[in-house]
């Protein structure tokens, strides 16, 4: 989504990761009702895992399992439209960035009535038939039910810039957690079961990952041409996550070529020395109406004041915005350009020093020549 302008991406043109063999978005006619992967046949089971207790638990075999107009009709008093991007936790570069439209979690899980003895809650999409395929992920009580107003929490989504989820995309339904990686945002949706067990049981805990990390606050470069004329303004581009921290300004740091080609210890004195400059941030769009779908209206969709129709603050949380450097007068040589967000503790992209597998924020390099 690099080089992107306009601020919702296409939902055909997310970066795609899925698993699955077939993937679920391959399948066609008969094998996709079998899925239960139609606006008709789809369906979502509420379920204990035996070590909870709940009072009317809605499924499959019972013949109760809640259908999408059920999901719909609790959208018609819940339903919340707010901006998130996608990104992986193990690719630095977002996803894609959405308007979705879903039902908050808890109001779904309030369908079974009273429950007792849960700890966790988690959830799986469809895969196939192997269970050693299935896709899961987690989250605490707390974090479902005691989500504080000034936070979005978890949502059962079913639209997204202002159409049905496509297939392509987890539709129908699909699990969106604002604040998380990509990897808590199940896609196909059909089951959530709620435990008694605190073990976080996601299949990302496998391969090492952080599970309960949030979204990075981290500056991304673009790609683009490494060789420049004496003489031409030249400028630099890229996209920045505005993680839980927040952003307060993306910066520059432009050196000679150091001839390592772009690498840099972590360690390196010249970390200490660098002079980071201001780049500029893209500020929000002037007219919202011609980036949200016609059927969106910019006070109807969260975090926006309803009076002015515009957003709360800027940038906003969990969604991407462009920033842009121009470096003017550069002498011929070769060129060393690396950007960092700040957030608004005033930590630097990556302080705390980063672990990457709670998510990708190393400070990324672009190197170019000015002949
Ligand atoms: N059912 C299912 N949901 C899934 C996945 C998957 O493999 N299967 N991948 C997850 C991961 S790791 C990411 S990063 C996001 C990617 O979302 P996207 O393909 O819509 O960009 O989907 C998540 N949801
Ligand atoms: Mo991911």
């Amino acid at each position: 989504m690099g080089t992107q302008r306009a601020y919702l991406t296409n939902p055909a043109e997310f970066r795609d990761v899925s698993r699955g063999n077939p993937r679920p978005h391959t399948l066609k006619g008969e094998a996709l009702v079998q899925a239960r992967l139609t606006p008709e046949t789809w369906r979502l089971e509420i379920v204990s895992d035996g070590s909870a207790t709940i009072q009317t638990p809605r499924s499959l075999e019972a013949g109760n399992a809640v259908d999408l107009t059920e999901l719909h009709n609790l959208g018609k008093r819940h339903g919340k439209k707010f901006l998130k991007a996608m990104q992986c936790l193990n690719i630095a570069t977002p996803l894609g960035q959405g308007l979705w439209e879903g039902v908050p979690l808890r109001e779904v899980i309030k369908l079974v009535g009273r429950i007792s003895n849960v700890r966790r809650i988690y959830w799986w999409g469809f895969h196939n038939n192997d269970p050693k395929q299935i896709f899961q992920a987690s989250l605490s009580y707390s974090q479902v039910f005691e989500t504080p107003p000034w936070d979005l929490g978890p949502l059962v989504a079913y639209r997204l810039n202002g159409q049905p989820i496509p297939l392509l995309r987890g539709g129908p339904v699909r699990m969106v957690i604002p604040w998380a990686h990509g990897f808590k945002s199940t896609k196909w949706l059909q089951r959530i079961t709620l435990t008694n067990n605190v073990a976080a049981n996601d299949t990302y805990a496998n391969g090492n990952n952080e599970i309960e990390s949030y979204l990075k606050t981290a500056a991304y470069l673009d790609d683009g041409p490494r060789e420049f004329r004496a003489g031409q303004p030249v400028e630099m581009s890229g996209v920045a996550m505005v993680g839980w921290s927040g952003l307060k300004r993306v910066e520059y740091w432009l050196r000679p070529d150091a001839g390592t080609h772009g690498q840099l210890a972590d360690d390196d004195p010249a970390w200490q020395t660098a002079r980071w400059l201001p780049c500029a941030l893209e500020g929000p769009p002037t007219n919202w109406g011609g980036q949200l779908p016609d059927n969106v209206l910019p006070r109807d969709v969260w975090g926006f004041d309803p009076k002015t129709g515009r957003p709360k603050e800027w940038p906003m949380r969990f969604s991407v915005v462009r920033w842009t450097a121009a470096l003017r007068d550069l002498r011929p040589g070769a060129y060393e350009f690396r950007a960092r967000a700040v957030d608004l503790n005033d930590f630097a992209q990556p302080e705390p020093r980063p672990y990457q597998k709670s998510g990708q924020n190393l400070v990324q390099v672009r190197l170019f020549t000015v002949a």
